[in-house]
């Protein structure tokens, strides 16, 4: 599924060319063969609605790493018919193709692009300190999303009085982490994940990183990634709206 695996026996030690374009992954040498597996290239194929909501951190990702992105928009009128509810797995979006791979879930979409773009770590320890930063960015997403979804009008000054509280620890790991990243010395899929949020909040709170200066430095830094500056200042993604509706 997805990973398209292609060995190719060599003759005379020579390796037959791949007939696209294809990253080589890895290369196993045995007595007489030399075997090549390589991952498509095809692009990634994102199905979402026009809002930035659970997909800028994986946007960001994939520019970052200089990824093709197809995106199909879905209005709200074309969900609200049913048709592609139906058709996804758990009955909603986002919804990643990478080639034959059918993704949902937006973490495992930042988990795989993280595995293949060498942003998970680079050994099995690193990779679950970066799950365990994840799911802490996901517990406060979601905190987050409670707040824009249900509790807007009566909960907004409680959540921004107790935010301070979630990102403290953030702003810890940051500020003891000599590379300024959540773990290792690389950025990888929940530094882009903290990030996004981090920009919604301060949208949310201007003022919200001012007693932080690791989470502040951490979005400078995040910022000015070259591919990354380049998709935060490109108009199609500027004028998503953060949320569905309209609340920000
Ligand atoms: N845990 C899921 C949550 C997905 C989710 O909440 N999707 C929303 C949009 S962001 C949706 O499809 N809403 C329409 C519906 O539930 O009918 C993920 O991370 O992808």
């Amino acid at each position: 599924m997805g990973r398209e695996r292609d060995s190719t026996k060599t003759e005379g030690g020579f390796i037959k060319e791949p007939r696209v374009a294809r990253t080589p992954l890895h290369f196993r040498r045995s007595a007489c063969t030399v075997e090549i597996y390589y991952y498509t290239m095809a692009p990634y194929t994102l199905t979402y609605f026009a809002v930035k909501g659970r997909c800028g951190a994986l946007k960001m990702m994939l520019a970052d790493y200089g990824q093709e992105l197809k995106e199909n928009l879905v209005t709200f009128d074309e969900w609200g018919k049913g048709e592609i509810k139906a058709s996804c797995l758990f009955g909603q979006l986002p919804k990643l193709q990478d080639g034959d791979l059918v993704l949902f879930q937006s973490n495992a979409m930042l988990r795989h692009v993280g595995r293949k773009h060498g942003a998970y770590g680079k050994n099995d320890c690193e990779a679950s300190l970066i799950d365990m930063m994840n799911d802490s960015v996901e517990d406060l997403r979601l905190k987050y999303i409670k707040l824009i979804y249900q509790e807007y009008d009566t909960g907004k000054e409680a959540f921004i009085k107790d935010l301070a509280n979630h990102l403290k620890p953030f702003d810890a790991i940051l500020a003891k982490n000599k590379s300024g990243f959540l773990v290792g010395d690389k950025i990888s899929f929940a530094d882009f994940n903290l990030f996004d949020l981090l920009l919604n909040l301060k949208v949310l709170s201007p003022t919200c990183l001012d007693s932080f200066p690791a989470l502040k430095s951490f979005v400078e830094k995040t910022s000015a990634r070259p591919k990354v500056k380049a998709l935060l200042e490109n108009d199609d993604f500027k004028k998503l709206p953060i949320n569905g509706n309209g609340k920000q």
